[in-house]
């Protein structure tokens, strides 16, 4: 375990502040249950922005749990570094951005996460890797495990994820199981599943050391672009937004950053427990029983990282909002058709967040913001027939010529 994390890092209940040492095979804490969250000892570092080498996830090494020992062994696809996109056409004289996840190896934010968390499982000897998935940690996870030469097992929602998600995994060679029932049931499977076999090492984002890859977006985005205004992200388990704070945090209490950024967390209205639950003032999310949305990604009626994500838009001033099924469509085709850029629906909703937060008046045109997208439409390929468009069969050149006249005028 030693060589496998670092010495300055530790384990701590976010419930109730209990401290572990770093094991990577603890994922709740052992005195009353809570999530645990992956702690540095910064007080000995002095870190500037010029130690950063390299590219992509991996550039901010000093900031990751794993040991030196492992910086030439991680498992990884090259992930991070995607593209920060200002829009030009869809909102004009704006200071708005998109940080492209889906130009992550495979098509999703998710691979931040697992190139460390894998890493980490390949270094203390797991055989098996275990994911419950609404799609995109099942593309994820069993590309990792692949390139770790580890098996990949993933429990599924049967019918409720999108076709290249579910593709991919075929690809990547894992062993797939579809339930009757939502994500929140696939997850509780997996929990039963690793609680029952320790030997089993669970990828889903109760598990800490996966959030630590997925805080640098944040640190991608404050080196090219400074501090955000807003950063609005996509919710579904929480665990995303929780990381994405947690980076921001880091780099304030390292003096990296001179302020923070408030947190948006976009649901989709058929699941919504934590827009819910901020719309009415309360501290707990309302779980959805039976979550229902175009954006299968975030079809998830009870997120496990709850807690977390609520922190996160407390403590940065924030805030929670709905998008019904219609904007989140309508923002993906508007994000492809005047800007060429591919949002599976679940990443679109950052954009629909935002422009509903412009149109209320809550952010203003002249604010720096970052929306992130956090899959590829390739994901999807169902959702961008949904979008209409003009398809006219043809026959002949002349009746592709005399309607392009009409067109070009
Ligand atoms: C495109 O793949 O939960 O709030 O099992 O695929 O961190 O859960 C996917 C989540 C947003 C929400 N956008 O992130 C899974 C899964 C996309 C996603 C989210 C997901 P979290």
């Amino acid at each position: 375990m030693k060589n496998v994390v670092k010495s300055n890092v530790k384990l701590k209940c976010i419930s109730c502040g209990t401290e572990y040492p770093p094991d990577p095979r603890l994922y709740k804490c052992r005195k009353c249950g809570g999530l645990l969250t992956v702690e540095y000892d910064f007080s000995k570092a002095k870190i500037s922005w010029n130690d950063f080498e390299g590219r992509g996830v991996w550039r901010y090494k000093q900031l990751l749990p794993p040991s030196e020992q492992l910086y030439d062994k991680t498992v990884t696809l090259h992930e991070g570094d995607t593209p920060l996109i200002k829009l030009e056409n869809l909102v004009t004289q704006s200071n708005v951005y998109v940080k492209f996840e889906g130009a992550n190896p495979t098509g999703s934010f998710k691979d931040r996460g697992m190139t460390v968390a894998v890493t980490l499982a390949k270094h203390i000897g797991s055989r098996l890797v275990i994911v419950a998935s609404t799609g995109n940690t099942a593309a994820s996870v069993s590309a990792y495990a692949s390139r770790a030469n580890i098996k990949s097992a993933i429990v599924l929602p049967r019918g409720k994820v999108a076709l290249g998600k579910l593709a991919q995994s075929i690809l990547h060679g894992a062993l797939i199981f579809e339930i009757e029932g939502n994500f929140d049931d696939a997850l509780d499977t997996v929990r039963k599943v690793v609680e029952i076999n320790p030997e089993i090492y669970p990828l889903n984002s109760f598990n800490p050391w996966r959030l630590e890859g997925q805080k640098t977006l944040a640190f991608e985005v404050a080196e090219e672009l400074g501090v955000p205004d807003w950063v609005i992200v996509p919710v579904g388990n929480a665990g995303n937004i929780s990381a994405i704070w947690k980076g921001f945090k880091e780099l304030y209490e390292l003096k990296l950053i001179p302020k923070l950024p408030k947190m948006v967390g976009v649901q989709s209205e058929g699941a919504s427990p934590l827009a819910t639950a901020f719309e009415r003032g309360l501290d707990e999310p309302v779980f959805v029983e039976k979550p229902e949305t175009i954006a299968t990604a975030i079809r998830i009626g009870r997120p496990i990282n709850w807690p977390k994500a609520m922190m996160a838009v407390k403590e940065s001033k924030g805030l929670f909002l709905k998008v019904s099924d219609r904007e989140i469509v309508d923002a993906m085709a508007k994000l492809g058709s005047m800007e060429g850029i591919d949002a599976e629906p679940a990443g679109a909703s950052s954009i629909a967040g935002y422009l509903k937060l412009l149109e209320q008046g809550v952010v203003s045109k002249k604010d720096k913001v970052v929306c992130v997208v956090t899959g590829h439409a390739l994901k999807d390929p169902d959702a961008m027939l949904r979008i209409s468009v003009n398809r006219i069969i043809v026959s002949k050149a002349e009746a592709v010529e005399t309607i392009l006249k009409t067109v070009s005028q």
